[in-house]
């Protein structure tokens, strides 16, 4: 089998309400695809989501498109996509950085040869250990009453028993006491946890955590700035509650030298910061060696890559904060024919052919765009 065309798409997906990060509130959610196909026109589909443009990462959506037909595109067309992890390393040497834009490629060329060999893509990794995963959910509407309410609607359907809440914009201890107030509303029927998008310094997480630890948060992602991985590590040593590293933790190097120094006390996983689906494994190699729990990351992506980030979850053992593959109820509209199944505050993993996602051309060609 040879790789024969790759196209690749920036789409625009409408959102349920607006979704506030520390550096961008979401109205709309850009996700980027791409279409590989075989010389025999079989087809292999890869999402990766971004976030705001440029601002949560490097790579903006236009920057992953340019990049992968200019420089990348060229170097695989020809090759056989079985060989995927060969052809990420040879892409790598001529490439440098552009994890999302290798993700998306990879996770394309994974689809089109589970297809091809008619098996679930998680068969090409190790197999599953998981049919599904807890789910987390993102309380992010910026608004105390809306967001218990939210909660609570959670609960009662039995969609999301772990709340996330988004806490880097804005007064920190006004933040705090939003977020106290929740876990007092949840009570144990759930688990609250804050992220705050690398947006306070080591004196104001000091205080901060400590008012969060004694008000029965259960987790703290992100609070320091990417590269403050010794900061990072005086927080995880210094309280009882968890220290998770999100956009600290990207490469397979990134993740050594935070288990090395103890910069983390969870990894979270996401596939395209780690560019890829086998990067991400290599990720978690390190984690399960290092002693470190995981949690299933996601940059809010729609059903198909909602569903190469499970399909990927499911071959982990050692998910054990869970995951927070919500992206799809957060869409008003998606780009499948299929849907993500949720229940039981779970995420059940889809099954194949490939990432199991069946594609609405005509949803993706109504919502792309030009550069
Ligand atoms: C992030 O930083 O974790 C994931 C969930 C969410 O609400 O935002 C994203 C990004
Ligand atoms: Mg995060």
């Amino acid at each position: 089998m040879k790789i024969h065309s790759l196209d690749v798409y920036i789409v625009d997906l409408p959102t349920i309400r607006p979704h506030h990060l520390a550096m961008h509130t979401i109205v709309t959610q850009t996700i980027v695809i791409a279409c590989m196909k075989s010389e025999d026109d079989l087809e292999g589909w890869g999402e990766v989501a971004t976030i705001g443009g440029a601002s949560y990462s490097e790579e903006s959506p236009e920057a992953i498109k340019c990049n992968i037909e200019k420089y990348i595109k060229p170097l695989i067309i020809g090759k056989n996509p079985i060989n995927f992890d060969a052809l990420t390393h040879m892409i790598g040497i001529h490439v440098k950085g552009n994890y999302f834009a290798k993700a998306l490629v990879e996770s394309a060329m994974v689809d089109l040869v589970a297809k091809t060999r008619n098996i679930p893509s998680y068969e090409l990794f190790g197999g599953q250990c998981h049919t599904s995963l807890p789910v987390a959910w993102t309380l992010a509407s910026g608004d105390t009453e809306k967001d218990i309410e939210e909660a609570q609607h959670c609960l009662e359907t039995k969609r999301h028993n772990i709340f996330k809440l988004k806490i880097g914009k804005g007064n920190p201890k006004k933040n705090v006491a939003h977020v106290i107030k929740i876990k007092e509303a949840v009570g144990e029927a759930g688990s609250v946890r804050v992220d705050i998008n690398q947006a306070w310094d080591e004196v104001t997480s000091l205080y901060c955590i400590e008012a969060l630890e004694n008000g029965g948060v259960d987790l703290i992602e992100q609070p320091l700035v990417r590269w403050d991985n010794e900061g990072m590590s005086k927080l995880s040593s210094r309280f009882k509650v968890p220290i998770m590293a999100d956009e600290s933790l990207g490469t397979i190097q990134e993740a050594y030298q935070i288990a090395k120094h103890g910069a983390a006390d969870v990894f979270a996983l996401k596939v395209p910061k780690a560019g890829g689906l086998t990067a991400t494994k290599k990720v978690a190699a390190i984690a399960e060696a290092s002693g470190i729990p995981m949690y299933g990351g996601t940059m809010i992506e729609s059903s198909l890559g909602t569903a190469i980030c499970a399909q990927l979850y499911s071959t982990i053992p050692e998910i054990t904060f869970g995951t927070e593959l919500f992206g799809p109820l957060l869409f008003k509209d998606n780009v499948t024919a299929n849907q993500i199944e949720y229940g039981n505050f779970e995420i059940k993993i889809p099954q194949g052919p490939g990432f199991g996602m069946e594609i609405d051309k005509e949803k993706i060609k109504h919502y792309s765009r030009d550069m």
